[in-house]
């Protein structure tokens, strides 16, 4: 199977809400040496995206946008274990803070950036999901994050993104901090507007931008 045929055959596993065939895919990306990232971002993030615009338009319901999630969710276990590790260093590249912020569920994205940024030598403390905003402050403090990063899938949540900028502030820290915010309705523009540090469309960018933000 050549690469564009892998990343075809992801897509239709999303859309036919097909764990199985889902790792059947990834397996095979891996047989082919595909690059796991490539998969993920071409091939089973698009077509997720695709499933929610069909459930915006109500030709899909919950139950399929929940199988969908689940397809991707095994796929993305059976490739990030694959996902080459960047140039190593002796030290750790920083200690980021991160978590889908209060009110939001989705967590896909999210894993997925954690997931990279540990693999590409950050410390990372995942917060998980509907994270409280105190929580992402108490643990920034604690283990002195060099990056606090906040995971927004939905208008009615991206507020709370602001509102931690705000509480970062409040609790003193903010200087200490870079932030940086993700998640389909987050934008650069929105990132400037709320005045967070760094603004990524998708995992290998915030990988980019965390390891700007370090070195900055
Ligand atoms: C899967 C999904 C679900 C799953 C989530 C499963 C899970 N464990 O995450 C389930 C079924 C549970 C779900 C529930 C709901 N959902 Co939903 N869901 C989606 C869907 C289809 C895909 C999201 C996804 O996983 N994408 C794949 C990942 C890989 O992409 P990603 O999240 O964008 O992440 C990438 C980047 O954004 C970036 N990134 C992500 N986080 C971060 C963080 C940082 C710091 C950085 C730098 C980068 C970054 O990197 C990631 C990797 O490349 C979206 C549609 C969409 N367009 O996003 C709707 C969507 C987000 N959901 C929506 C809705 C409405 C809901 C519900 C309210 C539905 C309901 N009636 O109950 C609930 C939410 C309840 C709540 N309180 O949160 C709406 C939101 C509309 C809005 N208001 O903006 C959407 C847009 C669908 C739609 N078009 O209507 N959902």
């Amino acid at each position: 199977m050549s690469k564009d045929e892998i990343i075809k055959a992801a897509k239709e596993a999303i859309h036919s809400f097909d764990a199985d065939k889902a790792v059947e895919v990834a397996k095979k990306a891996i047989e082919e040496g595909v690059d796991p990232v490539e998969v993920i971002e071409k091939g089973f993030t698009v077509a997720m995206r695709e499933v929610g615009d069909l459930f915006d338009q109500e030709k899909l319901f919950l139950p399929h946008v929940m199988a969908a999630a689940e397809a991707m969710k095994a796929a993305i276990n059976e490739l990030t274990p694959h996902i080459k590790a960047g140039a190593k260093t002796s030290e750790a590249m920083g200690t980021v803070v991160i978590g889908t912020i209060e009110g939001d569920i989705h967590s896909i994205g999210k894993d997925i950036v954690a997931t990279m940024l540990k693999i590409a030598g950050f410390d990372v403390y995942d917060l998980g999901r509907d994270v409280p905003l105190t929580e992402f402050v108490n643990k920034a403090k604690e283990v002195n994050a060099n990056i606090v990063g906040s995971s927004a899938l939905m208008t009615t949540t991206m507020p709370n993104q602001k509102a931690l900028e705000e509480s970062l502030k409040r609790a003193g820290i903010r200087e200490k901090v870079k932030t940086m915010v993700g998640g389909a309705p987050a934008t650069q523009e929105w990132a400037d507007k709320i005045g967070a540090d760094a603004y990524a469309e998708n995992a290998s960018e915030a990988i980019l931008k965390a390891k700007e933000l370090v070195t900055k």
